[in-house]
């Protein structure tokens, strides 16, 4: 059988850490200290994997929160990893969506320095001397690669008298952990010809975990809270195999407070700002080195300023304060509205996007960006999603031929598309396997044409190429963008 390692251990008894949606590298609310948090609590589940003496740790992936950490990341991931390392625990780990590059892997880099083991098709195992525990990965699929991938590259061979536990460590929404997903853990029962004991998930940033045709499915959930919509205690996962039995436990990690004042504007409130205040007073304990969200609802009447709110709750102790106004503009009197100062950057920034006239996919993916309850991870699958659906609903043929526009917006496109190729031609030329004939991009000649004529001439990218060197999605439009 091949296989990537084998380790050893004296213990009848052997436990596992499952963790997953470490972020690291995340600067929430663009500030430091909760990056940090983020730190802290990677550092926390592996100091208890070390006092606790586990045999190793397994991480289902996003380790980073985006594919370029800085190097101030890398430094603080090494020097935790290190920790676990000089404890002689291996880290095994898969690429998650966030950290996913090209080809090589920060997770390769992490194993070349021996502080990590990546998992595939080919086990890696820890035994002792009854059984065995073997290790199997797969890195996060996209929807396109998820139809194209090839289970059956996964081998059962059983070349031992020993007992054998399967784990498989997996970085998708799976179904039937999470009703209705496009993936199901039955999708991969029939081409795997391994029964796995347990399928140790990431990706969905909640705690589940359920038994499913034998097998357990479990998410340990996010390390910290990566949206305020994450609220329940952040945990990970502890699985004790004895020889007869698996069991799975969970353990919460403490981290930082979050923290939601609901304010209720009323009809009669003659000093709005000072009961907004009384009632942030009333949470004064709470507050301090918590993340502090207010909402603020009911009527929207009177004049508000929101920065001073979001200083009145930082005075308080406060590491990050937020005001979202929920209030109901149609219910207030009309003069009230015209008065109104736009404090709220939400407030201007929808009245500036009114004035862009912006498509409504454009509108779909700004609402996606903004609201609040979506977190930042999930940004870039929420659009992909909704975008698919947007243009799934549409016939643009139509749309583009009615469209007034069409002519001087054709010239356009082809410009564009042309600057677009020049630009890529050397990146085609370089990242891409062709044959000799086809390395410059020059249209082709006949003899090179074959069941493809029905591509006009006018594309000979399109025509060369037959699949994208590149494929550029929104996820590669959002962290281009991102934040510094
Ligand atoms: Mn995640």
């Amino acid at each position: 059988m091949k296989q990537k390692s084998v380790y050893t251990s004296e213990n009848p008894t052997i436990q596992i850490l499952h963790t997953a949606d470490t972020h690291l590298g995340s600067r929430q609310y663009h500030n430091d200290t909760r990056r940090q948090d983020f730190f802290d609590s990677f550092e926390k589940v592996i100091s208890d994997a070390i006092e606790n003496e586990m045999t190793a740790v397994i991480h289902a992936g996003d380790f980073f929160d985006t594919r370029n950490p800085t190097i101030e990341d890398l430094i603080d991931t090494i020097s935790i990893l290190t920790k676990l390392k000089n404890a002689a625990i291996p880290f095994f780990g898969i690429v998650g969506n966030h950290e996913s590059k090209q080809n090589t892997q920060w997770l390769d880099i992490f194993a070349e320095m021996g502080l990590a083991q990546r998992l595939g098709s080919e086990p890696t195992i820890i035994e002792n001397d009854a059984f065995q525990i073997r290790f199997y990965g797969i890195d996060n699929l996209s929807a396109p690669r998820l139809d194209s991938f090839d289970f059956s590259i996964f081998q059962s061979e059983i070349d031992t008298d020993k007992k054998i536990y399967n784990l498989l460590a997996l970085h998708q929404l799976l179904d039937p952990i999470l009703p209705g997903q496009p993936l199901s853990a039955d999708d991969f029962t029939n081409p795997i010809p391994i029964q796995f004991d347990a399928v140790l998930l990431g990706d969905n940033h909640k705690y589940e975990c359920i038994r499913h045709n034998g097998a357990w499915l479990t998410y340990p959930g996010s390390t910290e809270r990566c949206s305020a919509s994450e609220i329940e205690p952040r945990a990970y996962n502890i699985l004790t195999f004895d020889g007869t039995d698996l069991s799975i436990t969970r353990r919460n990690i403490i981290t930082r407070d979050f923290i939601v004042i609901s304010a209720e504007m009323n009809e009669n409130d003659s000093n709005p700002i000072e009961n907004i205040f009384s009632k942030i007073d009333s949470y004064s304990e709470a507050i301090k080195d918590a993340v502090v969200f207010v909402e603020l609802s009911g009527i929207k009447k009177s004049l508000i300023s929101i920065s001073e709110i979001e200083e009145y709750v930082k005075n308080k102790g406060a590491i990050v304060a937020r005001v979202g106004d929920k209030r109901d503009l149609n219910k207030a009197e009309s003069n009230a509205v015209s008065n109104i100062v736009f404090r709220d950057p939400d407030e201007v920034v929808t009245l500036e996007l009114r004035k862009l006239n912006l498509t409504e996919a454009g509108l779909l993916l700004d609402g996606i960006i903004r609201d609040r309850e979506t977190a930042k991870s999930r940004i870039d699958e929420e659009s992909e999603t909704k975008l698919k659906e947007f243009l799934e609903s549409r016939d643009f043929s139509e749309e583009y031929k009615r469209s007034s526009v069409y002519s001087e917006n054709d010239e356009q496109m082809t410009a564009f598309l042309q600057n677009l190729k020049d630009e890529k031609e050397e990146d085609f030329q370089s990242n891409v396997e062709m044959p000799e004939s086809n390395q410059k991009m020059q249209p082709i000649d006949d003899e090179n044409q074959d069941s493809d004529s029905s591509i006009p001439d006018s594309n000979p990218i399109q025509k060369d190429e037959r699949k994208s060197p590149r494929q550029y999605t929104l996820g590669d439009m959002f962290n281009a963008e991102d934040e510094s």
